[in-house]
């Protein structure tokens, strides 16, 4: 991800809260340590990477790229949870801001190659913000986890094409307006994951997870 993120136009940083960016807590004893790393670049207001590690088991990441609404372009989501036994959740996609992907990012997502994996794991009720190329799974083996990241990377290369191709609207523009309106709506939808709240909860406390949910993981955006 950080070696994609060096290919982006107008790679620029931006502000973390010092206290968020480096983060120590513990979780039934075990020491849990969080890294945060944001960027923004022509096209994407928000590049967020999440590492978290907590003790010895649990091991997460979490990337999420807005788009500056000005642009047509979709939210890019990915988590990965890894336990001692493996990794039981991956997921990737590009997830529209309202209703549908815009019609050439869906043209060249259907275009790649589509792996099968064994298990297959089914979305919650809130993943309704997801695209119909979303990859939710629980990989089995190592080329399972090979399959996963590889689609990543096709995934991330659809992205770029779409960021050069794309060109930005005027801030007032009704669609520029509908699409922040559309990431109000994800971050909204993104808040009812409970399973990530709840270990925040257990590792913090539940105002510092809320916190923590509210002004960094899914922040509402500034109004174009
Ligand atoms: C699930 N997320 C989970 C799980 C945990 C976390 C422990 C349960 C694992 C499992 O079901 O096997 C925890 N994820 C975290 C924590 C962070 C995190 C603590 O990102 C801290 C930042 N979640 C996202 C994003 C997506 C996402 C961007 O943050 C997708 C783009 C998806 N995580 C996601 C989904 C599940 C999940 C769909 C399964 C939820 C369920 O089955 O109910």
């Amino acid at each position: 991800m950080r070696q994609w993120w060096r290919t982006l136009p107008e790679l620029a940083p931006l502000a973390v809260d010092p206290e968020l960016e480096a983060i120590s807590g513990s979780l039934d004893g075990d020491a849990l340590f969080i890294r945060n790393e944001l960027r923004q670049c022509r096209g994407l207001r928000k590049l967020h990477l999440e590492t978290a590690r907590l003790g010895a088991g649990l091991k997460i990441l979490h990337c999420v790229m807005f788009p500056d609404p000005r642009f047509d372009l979709p939210v890019f989501g990915a988590d990965i949870v890894a336990g001692p036994a493996g990794v039981s959740a991956a997921i990737v996609d590009l997830s529209p801001v309202l209703g549908e992907l815009p019609v050439g990012i869906a043209a060249a997502l259907a275009a790649r190659p589509r792996p099968s994996y064994s298990q297959e794991r089914e979305l919650p009720g809130w993943g309704s913000i997801f695209s119909p190329f979303v990859r939710f799974v629980r990989p089995t083996s190592p080329e399972e986890e090979k399959a996963f990241v590889d689609e990543v990377s096709s995934v991330l290369a659809v992205l770029a094409d779409a960021i050069a191709a794309a060109a930005p609207q005027d801030p007032d523009h009704p669609a520029t307006v509908e699409r922040w309106q559309g990431q109000l709506r994800y971050c909204k939808q993104q808040k009812q994951n409970d399973k990530t709240r709840r270990v925040l909860e257990k590792a913090f406390n539940p105002a510092w997870a809320d916190r923590y949910i509210e002004e960094l993981l899914f922040d509402d955006p500034p109004a174009p």
